[in-house]
């Protein structure tokens, strides 16, 4: 795939407010909160989308969702709750082709979503 921001933020090319890392997962504050808390939990190894990724992924996949719900515990954030979202190419929303979990927290969510 090619190269994205979020590349460029892995390899510290670009600055990001950064509030986790671990060996496969980077996680950042995104530059256009839509919630009091809205972090991006992205996988260092690039994947462009959910509708990119394959088996060969499903234990990266399984990393990041882990690595969110671990950041949203630590965080206080799990008591009251807070919302994930994964958007999927151009009618799901997606803007930034390197795939990546929003956690939206900090207010109550409402349903349907936009
Ligand atoms: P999506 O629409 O699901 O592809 O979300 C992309 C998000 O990425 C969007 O909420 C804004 C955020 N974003 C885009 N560029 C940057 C950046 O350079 N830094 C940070 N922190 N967030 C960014």
């Amino acid at each position: 795939m090619s190269d994205t921001i979020f590349g460029k933020i892995i390899r510290r090319e670009v600055p990001a407010d950064i509030v986790f890392e671990n060996d496969d997962v980077l996680a950042f504050r995104d530059l256009n909160p839509q919630a009091p808390v809205h972090v991006l939990f992205i996988p260092k190894q690039a994947v462009a989308s959910l509708d990119a990724a394959g088996t060969e992924h499903a234990e990266l996949l399984g990393k990041l969702l882990l690595a969110t719900a671990e950041y949203a515990r630590a965080e206080g954030l799990a008591e009251p709750g807070y919302r994930t979202v994964i958007n999927c190419n151009e009618a799901g929303g997606q803007t930034v082709y390197h795939l990546h979990v929003h956690l939206l927290a900090g207010r109550q969510m409402t349903w349907p979503p936009g």
